[in-house]
C-alpha cells in the first residue's frame, strides 16, 4: 500500500449544528478511508486567517472568517489511495447548487457560504499544510485495519 496519502477534512459549523458529523464520517468510512486523527474544537481568528490566508483580501474573506469561527467544527484526517482526490469528489463544487445528488454538499447543502464541509485541494503541499495546522504529530495515529486486507 505504497500509493496511501493523508488528506484534512472538516465538518463546518453549519455542519456540526445541523447534527451531520456522523452522515459525513460514516461516508468516509463506508468509502473505505481510514481516520486517523479527529478533534471537536473551536476555530480562533488566527487559525482562521492562517487557513484561508489565500483568500485574504477577497469580498467574501470576512464573512468567511466570522462563519467558520462562530461554532465548533469537526476537524479530521483521513487516509486512503488517492484520499485528497477521492475526498474532493465525495464533497462536490464550492457552490453546493452546482454539487451533484450524491455528493455530501449536493446532498446536504443550498449555500456558496454554508457548505457543510471543507476537504484539502489537490494542490501539492495544500493536504500537508493543512493536516500540520491542525494536528500535532502525536494526534495522528498509525494502525492497521482489518478490512484493508480486502479493500487493497
Ligand atoms: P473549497 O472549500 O471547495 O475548497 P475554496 O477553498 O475556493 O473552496 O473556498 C473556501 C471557502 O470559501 C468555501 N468553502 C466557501 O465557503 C467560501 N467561498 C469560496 N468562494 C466564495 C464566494 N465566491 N462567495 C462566498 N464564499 C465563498
Amino acid at each position: 500500500m505504497s500509493d496511501q496519502e493523508r488528506t484534512f477534512v472538516m465538518v463546518k459549523p453549519d455542519g456540526v449544528q445541523r447534527g451531520l458529523i456522523g452522515e459525513i464520517v460514516s461516508r468516509f468510512e463506508e468509502r473505505g478511508l481510514k481516520l486517523v486523527g479527529g478533534k471537536f474544537m473551536r476555530i480562533d481568528e488566527e487559525l482562521a486567517h492562517e487557513h484561508y490566508g489565500e483568500h485574504e483580501g477577497k469580498p467574501f474573506f470576512e464573512g468567511l472568517v466570522e462563519f467558520i469561527t462562530s461554532g465548533p467544527v469537526f476537524a479530521m484526517v483521513w487516509e486512503g489511495q488517492d484520499a485528497v482526490a477521492q475526498v474532493r469528489t465525495m464533497m462536490g463544487e464550492t457552490d453546493p447548487a452546482e454539487s451533484a445528488p450524491g455528493t455530501i454538499r449536493g446532498d446536504f447543502g443550498l449555500d456558496l457560504g454554508r457548505n457543510v464541509i471543507h476537504g484539502s485541494d489537490t494542490e501539492a503541499g495544500s493536504a500537508e499544510r493543512e493536516i500540520e495546522l491542525f494536528f500535532d504529530d502525536d494526534e495522528l495515529l498509525d494502525y492497521e485495519r482489518v478490512d484493508e486486507t480486502w479493500l487493497y
